[in-house]
């Protein structure tokens, strides 16, 4: 179902992050089709930075989490790989059991940094990353979607070196080609995709061009927007918020109109079925009082 939306040229797919298994849910209630397990989100979440800094089973931890709780399509942001191609592969066998319909690999180095931290990050060696990605497609095949991540623009190595990793990453088996920009329009985007000529489906993340409407993705044929951290943005936001005024007021009277309700957060987590399933498999309450 994941290759269906992120493989298309014909159909704009959106992902939505997640970084647990409550974000996930919630993005499912909210209608969302597939998910995107953002690296920076679920690093985030646990307290850690951007930076490598949470470890690969981390990450495939929290990825189980948004599997279970959501059964949706989760492409799961795998960074560089953890290492070297035997870092990625690893990290792909171990998605594919965790339930991942895919993983994009960045030719970034070990250990890398936020996209949009700093100026100019240093790119993986063209041929090492084609061996990472190599080695991840003989691993996992078609069991996981491949998505190639070029960081080219982002370090501000130019367009052509853009292109030209992108033919080199098809040419070692991704299936789609995720390029990635920090510009606050879409041009540096689309004059890639043009270039391009979606020789592989191009996957987008518009965190800091965020004006531009998705009718000029869908006119380029972009094959999926990705949501990048938005709930993790959000629950921060709220989260502030809410501890500000405890702290302040202290008492939680006047935030309590502000918050979830405890029977919405059953409701999401789908405590109904619990009682349900305790009623068929429970053995009767003994009344003690007979
Ligand atoms: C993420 O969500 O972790 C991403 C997107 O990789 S970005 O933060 O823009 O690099
Ligand atoms: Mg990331």
């Amino acid at each position: 179902m994941l290759r269906a939306q992120v493989c298309s040229n014909n159909e704009l797919s959106f992902l939505m992050e997640a970084h647990d298994g409550l974000s996930g849910a919630i993005a499912k209630r909210a209608g969302f089709k597939g998910l995107w397990a953002s690296g920076l989100s679920i690093a985030c979440s646990l307290g850690y930075r951007d930076a490598n800094e949470a470890s690969w089973s981390h990450v495939v931890d929290v990825v189980e989490r948004i599997v279970d709780s959501t059964a949706l399509p989760v492409l799961v942001d795998g960074d560089g790989g953890f290492g070297n191609f035997n870092n990625a592969r690893l990290l792909a066998r171990k998605l594919r059991q965790r339930g991942a319909a895919g993983v994009a690999l960045e030719d970034s180095c070990f250990p890398k940094m936020n996209s949009f931290v700093g100026e100019r990050h240093p790119l993986a060696d063209i041929t090492e990353f084609s061996g990472r990605l190599r080695a991840v497609k003989d691993t996992v095949a078609d069991d996981l979607i491949l998505v190639a991540r070029i960081e080219a623009l982002i370090g501000g190595h130019g367009m052509d070196e853009a292109i030209l990793r992108a033919h080199a990453y098809a040419d070692a088996g991704a299936d789609a080609i995720l390029i990635h920009s920090r510009k606050s329009s879409a041009d540096e985007i689309l004059s890639f995709v043009s270039a391009w000529q979606n020789r592989l489906p191009v996957v987008i993340v518009p965190t800091k061009y965020y004006r531009t409407p998705v009718s000029a993705y869908r006119d380029a044929r972009i094959s999926t927007v990705i949501w990048a951290n938005h709930s993790m943005r959000a629950a921060i936001a709220a989260m502030r918020h809410v501890c500000g005024r405890i702290i302040a007021e202290e008492g939680i009277a006047t935030i309590e109109p502000s918050v979830a309700t405890l029977e919405d957060v059953f409701d999401l987590l789908g405590y109904d079925e619990l009682a349900r399933a305790e009623a068929r498999y429970l053995p009767p309450a003994v009344d003690l009082q007979r």
